[in-house]
């Protein structure tokens, strides 16, 4: 009997699953989570993220992400499980998000004291006290000079997989050696949260995945190596602050004495680790083409996997490397939960609540349509945040609970076309998945059907599968990845959601009246009033 550990760092929380493995018997052994803002108030995140005047700007505190770690692997201590049995380790990570360290962090990385805690002693090591993470949008203007530095958002998207987005690694660098020249300088390495966390369990600096790399603008997807045009041209003497790039799902190292010593644990494999998304592939056993997976977390993501790399010239979304060593295309929203939680709080209900509404409501809610922009949005790109509705009145709880799922669901089917797969099974995760009326309009806008999976939390469920294949592979098992997902990433019983076609009718025609409204809110077109107007007759 092996244990494999899967650790997902998000944005709000951290998570771990357990796999217990004994031949063909597989089950979830173990799951936990931690709410960073409850757990650790003494650091002021709001949903995991420091408080700004700036809307633009999003920064969390790398040390909390190391406290959560450290009560995690006391959690597991105290879980009744038998270690000694744990085979290896690894962790999915928010993606985009980096972490600065000074040039004592090389030699400190291995000598952690068992006796303290670890964020004490990782403090000295961090060159910068705060994480840029994913949800920034700070950085339109490095994003132009990184793209003119390469000629283009064209030879830049083709190269690592994505024009260039605020978000991304590179242009939180640039902004970051702009504005601190000095911090930077002092900087020695800047990992992403993934490998950072890798780092502190093997006791040195962890290389990246390529699922991770290519959330940075950085690396080049074919040969999954440094793009030295992007680099040179992005930050100065940045090619020495990088850490190398390992092949996905591979060892890393073992877990350091630190976590032997204070924890009981015994020197498990660390696998790399990737981001949130690569690693939910994997979670909701997309290991083969041909269907798209949903993730409703604090994101909202729309992926799949690829076994080539198809850049998409819209400029939309991103490619990214699989832990299966093929691809993946995704497309992001950061107006996911916030912005469902934004208007159930605003009339004050329950998520029973919430979901009875939308059962009740009619589909395409009478023509009145949201642009659910509550936080500046990453696609399409809005800079300024704030809802925009379409004869839909702010005050109406029925028509807003609707227009918000329905918005968010379009706008997905809607941005996912140039991945160009024929969407006919949805696998649908991350809390909001939980809700079968939200599922229902994902299958009906979608057209296709949705499963719902046992386990909940497909990245942290992932990691642990990352672990398994990884140890497993290096061991000289010829384990495939079909192998690997058996049996964790099965459709809960009864799950499965039909699209209804009168419904289905409805979202085909709204669908283009949301794009409509998309591209008025973006000043690209005239207010769609009459077409809006006919489509509320005719419902
Ligand atoms: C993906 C993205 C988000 C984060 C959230 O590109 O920005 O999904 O990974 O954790």
């Amino acid at each position: 009997m092996s244990l494999y550990l899967g650790l997902d760092s998000s944005t709000q929380s951290l998570s771990a699953i357990v796999l217990e493995v004994d031949g063909e018997q597989r089950r979830v052994a173990f799951e936990s989570s931690i709410a960073f803002d409850e757990t650790f108030p003494q650091y002021g995140t709001r949903h995991g993220v420091l408080p700004s005047d700036d809307p633009t700007f999003a920064a969390s505190p790398p040390l909390l992400w190391v406290d959560a770690l450290e009560v995690m692997m006391r959690r597991l201590q105290s879980s009744g499980l038998d270690l000694r049995q744990l085979a290896a380790i690894s962790g999915s990570a928010q993606q985009h998000g980096s972490v600065y360290l000074n040039d004592r962090a090389t030699n400190a990385l291995g000598s952690f004291d068992p006796s303290r805690a670890l964020a004490e002693q990782v403090k000295p090591l961090l060159s910068r006290d705060v994480s840029p993470i994913w949800m920034d949008s700070s950085t339109s203007a490095e994003c132009a000079e990184i793209e003119r530095a390469v000629g283009g958002d064209r030879p830049l998207a083709e190269r690592t997989g994505s024009r260039a987005f605020e978000r991304f690694t590179a242009a939180q660098i640039r902004k970051f050696s702009k504005s601190e020249p000095s911090t930077y300088a002092s900087t020695d390495r800047i990992h992403l949260v993934s490998s950072f966390l890798a780092s502190l369990l093997i006791g040195r600096h962890a290389p990246l995945d390529p699922g991770d790399g290519s959330g940075m603008n950085l690396m080049d997807l074919a040969s999954c190596q440094w793009w030295q045009p992007v680099v040179d041209s992005t930050a100065p003497d940045l090619a020495a602050k990088l850490p190398p790039i390992a092949r996905a799902s591979t060892p890393v190292g073992t877990l350091s004495r630190y976590w032997q010593s204070r924890f009981g644990l015994p020197a498990a494999t660390v696998v790399t680790w990737s981001g949130d998304n690569p690693c939910s592939l994997v979670g909701v056993g997309l290991v083969r083409e041909g269907a798209l997976a949903i993730s409703l977390g604090t994101s909202d993501t729309v992926f799949g996997l690829m076994r080539e790399p198809r850049v998409d010239r819209s400029g939309t979304g991103h490619v990214f490397g699989a832990p299966t060593g093929d691809f993946m295309g995704l497309t992001c929203f950061k107006n996911g939960s916030l912005a469902r939680e934004r208007i159930r709080d605003k009339f004050h209900l329950s998520w029973s609540e919430f979901g009875e509404i939308l059962h009740r409501t009619p589909p395409g809610n009478g023509g009145r349509i949201m642009l659910p922009w509550f936080e500046p949005e990453i696609t399409p790109t809005v800079l300024t945040p704030g809802a925009r509705r379409y004869g839909l009145d702010p005050g109406d709880a029925d028509g807003n609970v609707r227009a918000v799922i329905e918005a968010q669901q379009m706008a997905m089917a809607l941005h996912s076309r140039w991945m160009n797969v024929k969407v006919d099974r949805i696998h649908a995760t991350g809390g909001a998945a939980a809700n079968r009326d939200i599922l229902q309009v994902m299958s009906d806008v979608f057209g296709a059907v949705v499963y719902q999976l046992q386990v909940g939390n497909s990245a942290a469920l992932g990691a642990a599968l990352q672990a398994f294949y990884g140890a497993r592979t290096a061991d000289g098992d010829r384990i495939t990845w079909e192998d690997t997902v058996k049996g964790f990433v099965e459709p809960l019983a009864d799950s499965t959601l039909s699209p209804d076609p009168a419904r289905r009718a409805i979202y085909h025609d709204l669908i283009e009246l949301y794009a409509a409204c998309e591209a008025h809110a973006l000043g690209k077109g005239p207010e769609p009033s009459d077409r809006l107007a006919a489509f509320a007759v005719g419902s």
